[in-house]
């Protein structure tokens, strides 16, 4: 496996754990820290073996307390800039990867916190999670995607009070407002794991697709995205997963995918 300083990378498959490992600094991102993580998650899709990916913070208290703000007041307003796309950058593969990703938020989630959860496709929250876009306290505004994913995952209402407060949203709350799927007492990770297992039994083909079909029609108009369905649903139907899936079930066994 690859040499990184800030995230440990762990293959236990069918999944992958991404640790961002800066627990001094509660796991803030700076830019080595978000090109590790992207590094990383190439590296996993060098693994056939792996089918989804967790990601979450080293230590007890923090997912990610945002972007690390100690390197702001030296950066000129084009580092703050190239900073931003590298972390847009990030975000947007993560969304655009095609095996699940899932944040595992266990403890502070702060700006780049919220954003880089946000990104992924879904959150399993430990009880002591805390979300929030506390940029204005800052005088800045979220710059990693809160703007716009926060407002499509909770409603425009509720991520214009969580954006223009700063204020900080505890598990429940997240829960609540659908930022969280699950609160998770106990073994975060462990149940994470679980759900990348019963997403491996599926066809993986069919799971590339799905989750593609979700993530580009959300930003589509209905139409737009019922045809982005039928087209990836001709795709998936020519697949030998799609012969061998629909034979398994005729003859009662479980079926052997091939993701071909
Ligand atoms: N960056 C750097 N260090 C951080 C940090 C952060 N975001 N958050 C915490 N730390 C460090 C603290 O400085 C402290 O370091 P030492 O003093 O021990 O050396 C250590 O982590 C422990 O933190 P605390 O002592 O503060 O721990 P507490 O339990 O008292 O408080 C807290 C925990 C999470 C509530 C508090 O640390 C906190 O409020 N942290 C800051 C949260 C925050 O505001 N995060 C940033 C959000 S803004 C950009 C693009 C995007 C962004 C920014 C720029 N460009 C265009 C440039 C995104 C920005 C954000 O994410």
């Amino acid at each position: 496996m690859g040499e990184y300083k800030n995230v440990i990378l762990e293959c236990d498959a069918p999944a992958a754990i991404i640790r961002i490992n800066r627990p001094k600094a509660l796991n803030a991102l700076n830019p080595e820290t978000i090109q590790e993580v992207s590094n990383a998650l190439d590296e996993i899709l060098e693994k056939e073996e792996i089918r989804g990916v967790i990601i979450t913070g080293a230590g007890e208290k923090a997912f990610i307390a945002g972007a690390d703000i100690s390197r702001m007041p030296d950066m000129t307003p084009q580092e703050a800039e190239k900073f931003t796309e590298e972390g847009q950058k990030l975000t947007l593969k993560i969304e655009e990867y095609p095996l699940p990703v899932i944040a595992a938020v266990n403890g502070y989630a702060l700006g780049g916190g919220t954003e880089l959860a946000l990104a992924c496709d879904f959150i399993y929250a430990s009880p002591n999670a805390v979300f929030g876009q506390p940029e204005v306290n800052l005088g800045i505004i979220p710059g990693f995607g809160g703007t716009q994913r926060l407002t499509r995952v909770v409603g425009p209402n509720m991520a214009m009070e969580i954006i223009l407060t700063g204020r900080h949203i505890k598990a429940k709350e997240a829960l609540r407002i659908g930022l969280a799927n699950r609160i998770v007492e106990g073994d975060l990770i462990g149940e994470a794991k679980k759900t990348i297992e019963e997403i491996s039994q599926r066809g993986p083909l069919a799971v590339m697709y799905a989750k593609n079909a979700v993530r580009r029609g959300k930003e589509l108009p209905i139409e737009a995205g019922l045809e982005l369905e039928r087209s990836l649903f001709g795709l998936v139907f020519a697949s030998e997963d799609r012969v061998e899936g629909v034979k398994a079930f005729l003859e009662k066994r479980k079926p052997e995918f091939k993701g071909k």
